[in-house]
């Protein structure tokens, strides 16, 4: 029998940090304070009248999915750009850069989760119903993400097309998003419904999909452009922060699967789905390397199946197979993992750039 304690997730422990500061107040403020200029950017009436309508609309859907997010990939940005360039070279016009190609970040973002509830048939995000159940809106919202992905272009190409950085940008957006949609692919694959495979549920799997799916665009993405901006383009110290970043990437995302499962929705701002939609989440792939027999017959018959009497087995499982403590170890241990691998570093990027995106993320539970 569980105990209580095990039952509901709560973090104890405090973070053993190497730094203490997130992003600073005066840092927000700065960053949110473009957002108005980028949706005027991005919705200014073009050489056709009759676009207003479709300008109006496009507003609407930023404020709705740029906005309300915890900003931590965009806002990595201007942060790291900061900790790279000389206080000297920290212009306003180099730090409004530093912002749009941050907003840029949380305009792919946006563009991603937007088809992601679609695919995942998901109800809510940060704390609101999905973009696509808002007001019944169904299937067009596909063409609002893709005004999204269109917008990040536009904006990098009126913000920095006179940088020598530029098509380093362009480019970095052009292969995430290649590297991300892959990684849907693949998550998508491993649950097709009616198509339960236990077989498909392996460690290595789960790898090569958070890898694609997340590690790239959340946290190597950012980091590889504010890289960019500073003019640091050597190859070795670009193949360092990259092994580091998609290691937090791999954690960020064991988190996300944990979370989906035992955060509470009202924190996560999100209900989960993964066990309905037969995702290959860390959860189900621990719970496979731990189950008995009798236990992995449980998951064959229940796994992938929106019935809560279902879904409510499979939490159970979850439960008796201790998989909270399993993952509150996972978490330390790969918590220190990276702190090694941040300190093995030599070259191009200071250990607090590393240090300040972990600390975001450790014990997170939203
Ligand atoms: C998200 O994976 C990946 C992308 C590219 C959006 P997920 O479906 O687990 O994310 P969430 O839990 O936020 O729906
Ligand atoms: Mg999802
Ligand atoms: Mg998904
Ligand atoms: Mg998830």
């Amino acid at each position: 029998e569980a105990s209580q304690e095990e039952m509901t997730y709560k973090s104890t422990a405090v973070p053993p940090a190497a730094v203490t500061s997130v992003a600073s107040r005066d840092e927000r403020r700065g960053f949110m304070a473009c957002f108005p200029d980028l949706v005027r950017n991005l919705t200014e009436v073009g050489f056709h009248k009759d676009l207003e309508e479709a300008n109006k609309w496009f507003a609407k859907v930023l404020q709705y999915n740029v906005q309300g997010g915890k900003m931590n990939r965009g806002l990595a940005v201007p942060l790291t750009y900061k900790m790279l360039v000389p206080a000297d070279k920290q212009t306003e016009e180099l730090m409004h850069q530093a912002y749009i190609v941050g907003w840029c970040v949380e305009l792919m973002q946006a563009f991603f989760l937007v088809l992601d509830d679609i695919m995942d048939n998901s109800e809510t995000r940060r704390g609101k119903e999905c973009w696509y159940r808002k007001d019944g809106l169904g299937l067009p919202a596909i063409n609002d993400a893709i005004l999204m992905e269109a917008g990040i272009y536009k904006l990098l190409k009126l913000h920095c097309s006179s940088e020598p950085y530029y098509p380093n940008l362009i480019d970095l957006f052009h292969s995430t998003t290649m590297k991300t949609t892959l990684g849907q692919s693949l998550d998508l694959l491993g649950a097709q419904s009616g198509k339960l495979d236990l077989q498909k549920y392996t460690m290595e799997r789960y790898s090569a999909i958070v890898k694609y799916k997340t590690a790239h665009y959340s946290f190597h993405l950012p980091i590889a452009l504010a890289m960019h901006m500073a003019g640091i383009s050597d190859p070795e110290s670009h193949r360092q922060a990259k092994h580091i970043l998609l290691e937090m990437g791999n954690l960020f995302q064991v988190q996300d699967d944990f979370l989906d499962c035992f955060g509470d929705p009202a924190v996560t701002g999100k209900v989960g789905t993964d066990i309905q939609d037969g995702k290959c989440s860390w959860l189900v792939v621990v719970a496979l390397q731990r189950a008995s027999g009798r236990q992995k017959q449980i998951i064959q018959d229940n796994y992938g199946s929106s019935d809560p009497e279902k879904v409510e087995q499979i939490k159970q499982l979850y439960t008796d197979l201790n998989l909270i403590s399993v993952y509150k170890k996972y978490e330390l241990n790969n918590y220190e993992l990276i702190c090694r691998l941040i300190e093995q570093t030599s070259r191009g990027v200071p250990h607090k750039v590393f240090y300040k995106m972990l600390e975001k993320i450790y014990q997170r539970e939203s």
